[in-house]
């Protein structure tokens, strides 16, 4: 297993689309070049995307990157390109880019070298995932100025009141003393008036501006008859005060409005990968396959008309549903349940009596760090089979949740970027991979995904990085001979 030591800033937070795990992972062509980038996009917004290039094939001398915002409307003129600044590696550049709104945002990567100019375009979504609270420091140093000044204020008040109208050198009396004492007494009533008020204001502007400023996905409400489940999502108010800005409309994701998991929790046992219909206005209806009885957390991933992509995330009781088989490009999976483990799994028993093989050696794995995380496909006889197809157009769909289904990420071997705003991007700036077309999606990821690694026909791989240590489990989805065959896997992260 190749492990790129590319230490990445996490940011630990609680965001969304994916789950928990907002940096961007992209495995592309520039040109004659083949690249694996990693971005990690700001916590806060506007805020400073870190952008790293490994150039795994080819020899580059500078590459320039242009962050260019979608709202799907006139663009206006891109700003100047920044330029990468080479590592000690040479093979590996780093830079930053301001990332201002919300929203989609485009990575222009203009890649020099000898063999020319190439182009690549990376999406990343943008949006506020945390506040940052005040350093105890801070907070504790204006305090005590802040007190310095109140005790000043009464001090000054009580004085004046008690001694203005008294001659130097004269003794104040008892009357100007009480005097005194009234005008500190309200004048200190007045200064905690004030304060309230203040705090109260400050409070108040706070806890509204982080109402809208941070995002969230849209609230999801599923319910379920018979054997039919019906989706329901909504707007919140980041949704709300963006729409006009840019377009919430949805456009298809590998073929499909919305790709739906259920998992069955808190074991992770069950795992379903369906694909509602949209009925109506934000309104999904999808066909239960076979399903085993519990509860089950959905996700449900959509992405929007810019190519921001979206995880919606609710929980369903399910009863059991028997019969039926799987339709189109649903699949699912049964697997043992859970249970937290210093071992990793390496082998994956399969439906149809092979297995699954996770290509891996002993080094622990790490937070923060991108792997390449490579499975062998086998037949009954153990044999690497030669007849994987595309599923959904890509060779391999994995899912990477973490137990307690605080990450969930759903991953392609081009990596963690939404595929619907990889070719949107595509389309919008005229760059191709390879002989991509924007109307030819299956051909498009067959051929992208190459990797760094020599195309194995019997392998498929993904570059990702687990923004948390922690226990995870790994879902990695293959389709042989017409049937999609699911791999389960149990990891360990460390930090
Ligand atoms: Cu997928």
């Amino acid at each position: 297993m190749r492990i790129w030591g590319l230490a990445i800033l996490i940011v630990a937070s609680t965001a969304f689309a994916h789950v928990g795990s907002p940096d961007v992972y992209l495995e592309g062509d520039a040109g004659p070049y083949h690249l694996l980038v990693s971005v990690n996009p700001p916590a806060m917004i506007p805020g400073v995307a870190q952008v790293q290039i490994r150039v795994a094939s080819g020899s580059v001398n500078s590459i320039t990157i242009t962050p260019i915002y979608v709202n799907g409307k006139d663009q206006g003129l891109p700003p100047a390109p920044d330029a990468m600044q080479p590592s000690a590696d040479p093979q590996c550049f780093r830079g930053n880019v301001w990332l201002m709104d919300s929203g989609a945002w485009e990575l222009h990567a203009e890649v020099a070298g000898p063999e020319g100019i190439g182009k690549l375009v990376i999406p990343v979504p943008a949006y506020a995932r945390r506040i940052l609270p005040m350093e105890r420091n801070l907070g504790t140093a204006l305090f005590v100025l802040m007190m310095i000044l109140v005790v000043g204020v009464v001090s000054i008040a009580g004085a004046a009141a008690r001694e203005g109208v008294v001659p130097p050198t004269v003794t104040p009396s008892s009357r100007n003393l009480r005097i005194g004492r009234i005008a500190a007494a309200v004048t200190t009533l007045s200064v905690v008036t004030i304060l309230s008020l203040g705090n109260w204001w400050w409070n108040a502007t706070a806890a509204e501006l982080k109402h809208s400023m941070l995002y969230n996905p849209p609230p999801l409400e599923v319910s379920c008859q018979a054997d039919e489940l019906t989706l329901k999502m909504d707007e919140n108010v980041w949704h709300k005060t963006r729409k006009d800005q840019w377009s919430m409309s949805l456009i298809p994701d590998h073929g499909h409005l919305m790709h739906l998991f259920l998992l069955r929790v808190p074991a992770m046992d069950r795992f379903y990968h369906l694909h509602p219909e949209q009925v109506g206005d934000g309104v999904f209806r999808a066909k239960l396959p076979p399903v085993s009885a519990g509860n089950y957390k959905v996700f449900a991933d959509i992405v929007r008309g810019t190519g921001f992509p979206e995880t919606m995330v609710s929980e369903i009781n399910l009863p059991g549903v028997s019969g039926g088989t799987f339709a189109g490009d649903d699949s699912g999976v049964s697997a043992s349940a859970f249970e937290p483990s210093a071992q990793f799994t390496a082998i994956s028993p399969l439906a149809d009596g092979g297995r699954m093989i996770w290509e891996r050696d002993q080094t622990a794995l790490k937070a923060g760090e991108v792997n390449w995380f490579r499975f062998r496909v086998e037949d009954a006889q153990h044999k690497p089979v030669d007849d994987l197809e595309p599923y959904m157009g890509m060779t391999g769909h994995a899912e990477f949740v973490r137990s307690d289904l605080s990450v969930f990420a759903h991953i392609h071997p081009a990596g963690s970027v939404s595929m619907a705003a990889l070719m949107l991007a595509q389309k919008d700036s005229g760059v191709s991979i390879g002989d991509a077309s924007i109307d030819h999606a299956s051909m498009h990821h067959a051929s992208m995904d190459h990797g760094l690694n020599p195309r194995v026909p019997s392998e498929v791989s993904f570059p990702y990085g687990f923004p948390r240590p922690g226990d995870y489990r790994l879902f990695v989805q293959v389709k042989e001979h017409g049937i999609i065959e699911t791999g389960v896997f149990d990891a360990r992260v460390q930090n």
